[in-house]
Order: C-alpha cells, then sequence, then structure tokens
C-alpha cells in the first residue's frame, strides 16, 4: 500500500502583512512534531513576533505525487547589490528572458510588487518576452505549494548541503521551490531575493543552469523581495498555475554542487 502523505502550510502575519511561511509534505507520524517546530519558527522572530500563525493540513492522493530531482546549485560573490542585480540580468538574459522584461522584474522587486509598493504574498507571473504580468490578484500573486524533500533522501541531502554551508532550511526550502518551479510547463526562469532585511542572498534559477544564488541582490535593511515566475506563453497559463499551487512534488536528490565563485562586472 502507497503510504498516506499530507501537505503542512504554515502562515505567519503581523497586521495583515505576510511574516514567514514554510511548506512540508510529511507522514501522519511527523505531524505533530513537524507543526511545533513550524510554529517555534514562526514565533522565534528577530523582529515582532506574528499576530496570527496558521497551519493547514492536508491529505494528499498518493497518485498524484511526482518526484524528481534537485537542480544544480551554483554561488556567484559579487562586490554588492548593484553588480549582483547587474548579473542577475545577464543570468535572466541568458535564459531567454527579454532584457526589458529582466529589467521590468528587477525594478518591481526593487520597488515592492504588490499594491503601493508592498511585498506580495505570493510570487508575480510575467510574461519572459513582453513583460507582462499575468497573476490575476497583485497583491496575493501565486504561492507555490505541496513540495519538499523526500523523507527517505532528507538526511543524505542536508547533510550534503551543511558540508557546503548550504544547511540552513532557508536555502533548503529556497532550492526545493525553486526545484519545483523549474518543472512547471513553459518556465523560463525565476528571480528571487528575500524580504527579510538582513538576508542579502537571492538567486536566479532556469532549467537548463539550475539554482544560481547570487552572493547580495539588496542593500542592508530593505524590507521589499519577492519572487517573479519568467513563462513563455506558448503553453496554457491554467495548468501552469494548477501545478504551481496544487501538485505535490517531492525531491529524492541533489543535483551538482559547483563550487563558488568570483564575479565582477567589467562595466562597474
Ligand atoms: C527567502 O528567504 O525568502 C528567499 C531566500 C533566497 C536565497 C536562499 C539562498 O540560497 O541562500
Amino acid at each position: 500500500m502507497e503510504r498516506q502523505l499530507y501537505s503542512l502550510r504554515m502562515r505567519a502575519s503581523r497586521g495583515g502583512h505576510h511574516q514567514s511561511g514554510a511548506e512540508r509534505v510529511i507522514a501522519a507520524a511527523e505531524v505533530a512534531t513537524v507543526t511545533a517546530a513550524l510554529m517555534a519558527r514562526a514565533m522565534n522572530t528577530s523582529g515582532p513576533p506574528p499576530d496570527a500563525v496558521h497551519c493547514s493540513l492536508e491529505c494528499l492522493e498518493p497518485a498524484s505525487i511526482r518526484q524528481a530531482v534537485l537542480p544544480d546549485i551554483s554561488t556567484f560573490l559579487v562586490g554588492g547589490w548593484r553588480a549582483g542585480r547587474c548579473l542577475a540580468n545577464r543570468l535572466l538574459v541568458r535564459a531567454g528572458v527579454s532584457e526589458r522584461a529582466a529589467s521590468r522584474a528587477l525594478e518591481l522587486l526593487a520597488e515592492g510588487a504588490g499594491c503601493e509598493g508592498s511585498v506580495m504574498r505570493g510570487a508575480v507571473v510575467m510574461n519572459a518576452q513582453t513583460g507582462e504580468r499575468l497573476e490575476g490578484d497583485i497583491s496575493r500573486g501565486v504561492r507555490v505549494s505541496r513540495m519538499d524533500l523526500a523523507s527517505e533522501a532528507r538526511p543524505a541531502i542536508e547533510a550534503l548541503l551543511a558540508a557546503v554551508g548550504l544547511g540552513h532550511h532557508r536555502v533548503i526550502e529556497a532550492l526545493v521551490l525553486a526545484a519545483k518551479v523549474l518543472g512547471a510547463p513553459g518556465i523560463v526562469a525565476e528571480l528571487c531575493w528575500s524580504d527579510d532585511p538582513d538576508y542579502l542572498i537571492g538567486y536566479v534559477a532556469d532549467p537548463r543552469y539550475g539554482y544560481q544564488r547570487i552572493s547580495n541582490l539588496k542593500q542592508q535593511g530593505d524590507l521589499r523581495g519577492g519572487r517573479v515566475f519568467f513563462v513563455s506563453l506558448d503553453r496554457a497559463l491554467d495548468s501552469l498555475l494548477e501545478y504551481l499551487e496544487r501538485r505535490p512534488v517531492l525531491f529524492t536528490a541533489l543535483g551538482r554542487i559547483n563550487a563558488p565563485r568570483d564575479w565582477y562586472d567589467a562595466d562597474e
């Protein structure tokens, strides 16, 4: 008999603004401990505590769960956020995003992509050629859900990542999310940096070069950040959104981990 798995989702907010969130796919026996750990994480913030934390649990149809491998990981070390954004632009264009869409996405995350410059709860979906925004609700955006490391693969993957300094749950969760996005029909690339004012690292991910971390994409203290998914519209948007929000995916192995390398912008 196939093992019954559950999608566990945590969302913490304060004053109606998203503060933190997490997605796990777990067995029944893990529900109590993982829920407690995510609750503790939500409460243990460096700033003011959340005024609401919601955890929801939903059982998954075993036949709907897909298995996949995580993308390769690279890390580019840049001298500052301007160089980081310049590199992000280049990586996006290399992935097939137009210059116009790449610049628009960088501007959107820098200004706050939600209503009146707020940070969006989910991601922007953008036409990779025209830069047109395609997500229906610009305050909510698209939430990628129902993905995790496969539980039998988790210890080995976590140990390998920890050995190269990438074992923090923030990196693992961003990698898993990017991996799910890269498997979406019609995806060209993703751009992300955190809305945590003290976390400056972000990434560009694309199906060919994988998860490409950039050591600095924003100024210290900046509360803005988010995600942009670039899509080619020869594929139906509905199936893309259905996959991102609903289709469960478990990752069973790591890709290659490349050594960090310096990147200098010749134009700076
Ligand atoms: C986030 O925390 O919201 C996104 C973090 C993206 C980068 C994670 C990393 O690879 O260091």
